[in-house]
C-alpha cells in the first residue's frame, strides 16, 4: 500500500484518500498510487470509489518541483484516464482548493461533491502552462466552452456555488466533515443504482465563435508578451474539434512545449520565491510581538495609503497629523481609498462603515500610548524624522514597535536617536501603499529579532509579500531603480530619445518605460532627488539638465498635462518639445543609433549589475530577495522570474563581458559588481547562491 495513497473499506464504499502533506501535490508517488488504487477498486468487491484529499484542501495540483525534470510514469493525464475507465462508478468529494491537477483528477472521477469551501481553478498559466491532464477538455465537456475560457487563460478559480452553477460540480455537500459527506453521496449514489459516467464521453461542446474571438483578443491584450494565456484558448478549442483522446493529446502537445519555455522557468521561479522570501533565520522560530492597534504619523498620500491598507486588514488606527484640518483631509483621503475599494468589489457598503468606525484621526501624541506599532510616514527629513521619534519615543508603551516609511534615509541614524533601538524597524510601502503589493522591511543593526518578525507577520496580515532589506541609501529597489534610471540618462546622452527606450522597456515586458514612468510619478519627484544629492555628488555622474531643464518649465509629466509625453486625459502622445532640451545637454558628444535590443541589454545590465552589488554587500541577503523586490515593486514581468533570473538565463559571463566593454568608456557607471566577476570566475550563478542560502 501506498504512503501517500490509502486505500480503505467502508462497507462497499472502497475510500482512496491522498496524503501527501502539505497540499497533497501529485508527484510520482501519488499518480502511482491512485493508479494502484484505481486497480485494486477494479478488482475487489466495492462498488463505489471515493476519492478525498486528507488535510485541509483537496489536491493542490501537479507536484512543481518536478517541472523541469524528466516526467515520470505514470503521467497524470494517464491517471485520470485511468480513473475515468473505472468500470464501477467513481466520486470525488472536493474541499478546499482543487487546483490544476486537483481539478483534473475531480473530472476524472464520475460525480462531484463539492463543500462548502471548495474552490476549483486552473492556474497553470500563472505557472506558464496550460491545464496538462484533460482540463481543457473535460471541464468544456461538462459547463460548455464559456467558463472554461473564463477560467483556464486568468488561471482563475470558482467557488463551490459557482460550480454547481455552472455544471462542474453535481452537488454541494452538508456541514464540514468531506469524508461523512461523500461517504453519504457514495451511498446514495450506489442505491439508486448510479452507472459509470465519464466526462470524456459526452459530446464535445459547442464551437463558439464569437467566444473564442473575444477571448482571444482580450488575451492578446492583457498577456503582455506572455505566451500560456493564448494558448490556453487554444487547447479549449481543440476541445470543440477532437474527440477526448485526440484532443488530451492535442493538450499534451502544447504542454509539454510550453514546459520547454523560459517563460516557464521564470514563473516557477517566481512562485517559489514568493515563498521562500519570508523565509529567513533569524526570525526562524521567534514568535512575532502581536498588533492589534496601529499608529500612522502623517496623512498625506503614503500616510493614507498606509492607514487604508492597515484598516482594511481589521486593525484599529489611529492617525496623526499637524492640526484639524490636515487631519480632516487625511480622513477624507482614506475614505476615498475605501470608496475605490467598495467599487472594485472588495469590501460592500457596510463594511466601508465598520472599517471607517476604527479609524481615529487626532492631532496628540498622546493618542498613541496603546499602541503595539507606529508607523511615520512624514517628510523625507532627518530632522523631521527624529523630531517625530522623540515624541513616539516618549509616549508609546514599552514593548511598542517604532517604524519609520522612509525610502531612503539611514535608519540606523533614527534608531540610535531613540531610547529604544531594538524597537525600530523600516517598514517602506510603495505608493499607492493599499494596493501596492511590496513591503521592503528594512532592519538596521541593532533591531531585535521579534520585531523583525512582526514586520513580516505584519507584511502577511495586510496581503503584502515583505522582502528583507540592509540599511543603504535607497535600500533594494530604489537603490537599483537609481541606476537602471542612470542607464536611461546615458541612452538618451548617446542617442536614443526617451520615446525609443521606453518602447524598448515595454517590448521587454515592462508596463511602463522609465520616462512614461516618471511623468505618472510627476518629474518634480526626480528634480528633488537630485537637489537632495546634490551635494554629495560625484562629478562624474550625470546629471540629466534637460529633466532640471523640464521642471523648471513646469513640465512635471501626466498632473500638468505635459511631461516626456503631452497628455489628452492619461493617454499620452512624444512630446517633441523635449528633444531641444536634450540636444542642448547632448552638446558635442558623440550621437549614434540604438536597436530596442541594444537598449534593453544596457538597462538590463545596470540593473543587474546594481543587484549584484546589493547582494554582495548584504544589503538583500539572497538573489531572489532582489527578483521578487523587482517583481512586485517595479513591474519586472513575471515571466521573466525577476532580474537575477533573466541574468542566470542570458548567461552571467556574457553580461560581464559586456559591462566591461562599456567601462571602456565610462568607467565610473561600469563598475563591474565584485559578485558578479566571483560567480563568472567561479562558473556559479545567481541560483547557486540562492540555493545555497536555503
Ligand atoms: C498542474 O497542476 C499541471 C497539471 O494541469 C498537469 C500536469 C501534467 N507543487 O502556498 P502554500 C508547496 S500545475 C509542489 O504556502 P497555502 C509550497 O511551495 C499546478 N509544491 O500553502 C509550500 O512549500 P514550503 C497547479 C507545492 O495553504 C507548501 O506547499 N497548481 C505546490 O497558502 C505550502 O504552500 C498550482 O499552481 C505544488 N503544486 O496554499 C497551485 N503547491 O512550505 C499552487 C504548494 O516548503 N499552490 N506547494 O514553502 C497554491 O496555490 C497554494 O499552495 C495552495 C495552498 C492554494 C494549494
Amino acid at each position: 500500500m501506498s504512503d501517500v495513497v490509502r486505500y480503505e473499506r467502508e462497507g462497499p464504499v472502497a475510500v482512496i484518500t491522498v496524503a501527501n502533506p502539505p497540499v497533497n501535490a501529485l508527484g510520482q508517488a501519488v499518480r502511482q498510487g491512485l493508479w494502484d488504487a484505481a486497480d485494486r477498486f477494479a478488482e475487489d468487491d466495492a462498488q463505489i470509489a471515493l476519492i478525498l484529499g486528507e488535510g485541509r484542501l483537496f489536491i493542490g495540483g501537479a507536484d512543481i518541483s518536478e517541472f523541469g525534470k524528466p516526467p515520470t510514469r505514470p503521467f497524470l493525464p494517464d491517471t485520470c484516464t485511468h480513473i475515468e475507465r473505472s468500470p464501477k462508478p467513481v466520486v470525488a468529494a472536493v474541499h478546499g482548493p482543487a487546483l490544476g491537477g486537483g481539478c483534473e483528477v475531480a473530472l476524472g472521477a464520475h460525480y462531484r461533491l463539492a463543500m462548502k469551501d471548495a474552490r476549483f481553478g486552473f492556474p497553470e498559466v500563472k505557472l506558464g502552462l496550460i491545464p496538462g491532464a484533460g482540463g481543457s477538455q473535460r471541464m468544456p465537456r461538462l459547463t460548455g466552452v464559456g467558463p472554461a475560457l473564463d477560467m483556464m487563460p486568468a488561471g482563475g478559480s470558482v467557488s463551490a456555488e459557482e460550480a454547481l452553477r455552472i455544471g462542474l460540480v453535481d452537488r454541494l455537500g452538508e456541514g464540514d466533515d468531506v469524508r461523512a459527506a461523500g461517504l453519504a453521496y457514495a451511498q446514495e449514489l450506489l442505491a439508486a443504482g448510479a452507472p459509470v459516467r465519464p466526462v470524456g464521453a459526452l459530446p464535445r461542446p459547442a464551437y463558439d465563435a464569437e467566444a473564442f474571438e473575444a477571448a482571444r483578443a482580450l488575451w492578446a491584450r492583457k498577456a503582455r508578451g506572455e505566451v500560456a494565456p493564448l494558448r490556453a484558448i487554444d487547447a479549449v478549442d481543440a476541445a470543440t474539434k477532437m474527440d477526448l483522446d485526440q484532443g488530451v493529446q492535442e493538450e499534451r502537445r502544447i504542454f509539454l512545449e510550453l514546459m520547454e519555455t523560459p517563460q516557464r522557468a521564470g514563473l516557477i521561479h517566481a512562485f517559489f520565491n514568493d515563498r521562500k522570501v519570508s523565509k529567513l533565520p533569524e526570525i526562524d522560530g521567534i514568535a512575532p510581538r502581536d498588533v492589534a492597534q496601529v499608529g500612522v504619523i502623517g496623512g498625506g498620500t503614503m500616510g493614507a495609503g498606509i492607514a487604508t491598507a492597515c484598516l482594511l486588514s481589521g486593525l484599529s488606527v489611529t492617525l496623526i497629523e499637524r492640526d484639524d484640518t490636515a487631519a480632516d483631509k487625511a480622513r477624507q483621503t482614506i475614505t476615498g481609498n475605501l470608496d475605490g475599494a467598495v467599487k472594485r468589489g472588495k469590501l460592500t457598503e457596510a463594511q466601508q462603515e465598520a472599517t471607517l468606525a476604527r479609524l481615529q484621526t487626532v492631532t496628540d501624541y498622546a493618542a498613541l500610548s496603546d499602541a503595539d506599532l507606529a508607523i511615520e510616514a512624514v517628510f523625507e527629513d532627518m530632522g523631521v524624522k527624529k523630531e517625530v521619534f522623540a515624541q513616539l519615543d516618549a509616549v508609546m508603551k514599552p514593548g511598542a514597535i517604532l517604524a519609520t516609511n522612509t525610502s531612503y534615509l539611514d535608519i540606523d541614524a533614527i534608531a540610535q536617536s531613540t531610547s529604544r533601538a531594538a524597537d525600530v524597524i523600516g517598514l517602506h510601502f510603495f505608493s499607492p501603499a493599499h494596493v501596492m503589493k511590496l513591503l521592503e522591511v528594512v532592519v538596521p543593526d541593532a533591531t531585535a529579532p521579534d520585531v523583525t518578525a512582526t514586520a513580516f507577520a505584519l507584511a502577511k496580515r495586510l496581503g503584502k509579500v515583505a522582502v528583507r532589506a540592509g540599511v543603504c541609501d535607497g535600500f533594494i529597489g530604489n537603490r537599483i531603480l537609481a541606476t537602471y534610471r542612470g542607464a536611461a540618462d546615458r541612452l538618451i546622452l548617446d542617442g536614443a530619445s526617451p520615446w525609443e527606450i521606453d518602447a524598448a522597456i515595454k517590448a521587454f515586458g515592462l508596463p511602463m518605460g522609465p520616462f512614461e514612468m516618471g511623468d505618472l510619478a510627476g518629474l518634480d519627484i526626480g528634480y528633488m532627488t537630485r537637489q537632495r544629492k546634490a551635494a554629495t555628488r560625484d562629478p562624474r555622474d550625470v546629471v540629466p539638465t534637460w529633466a532640471d531643464a523640464m521642471y523648471h518649465k513646469g513640465w512635471l509629466g501626466q498632473k500638468t498635462g505635459q511631461g516626456y509625453y503631452t497628455y489628452d486625459g492619461r493617454k499620452g502622445t512624444p512630446n517633441e518639445a523635449v528633444m531641444p532640451l536634450i540636444e542642448e545637454a547632448r552638446g558635442n558628444r558623440p550621437q549614434r543609433g540604438f536597436t530596442p535590443e541594444e537598449i534593453q541589454r544596457f538597462y538590463m545590465a545596470a540593473m543587474v549589475n546594481e543587484a549584484a552589488k546589493v547582494v554582495g554587500e548584504g544589503i538583500a541577503q539572497r538573489p531572489l530577495d532582489v527578483d521578487v523586490t523587482l517583481l512586485y515593486g517595479y513591474g519586472f514581468p513575471r515571466w521573466r522570474g525577476g532580474p537575477m533570473h533573466w541574468a542566470d538565463t542570458v548567461g552571467l559571463g556574457g553580461l560581464l563581458a559586456d559591462i566591461r566593454l562599456w567601462a571602456d568608456a565610462d568607467p565610473y557607471f561600469w563598475q563591474p559588481a565584485p559578485l558578479l566577476e566571483r560567480l563568472v570566475a567561479e562558473g556559479r550563478s545567481f541560483a547557486d547562491l540562492n540555493t545555497e542560502a536555503a
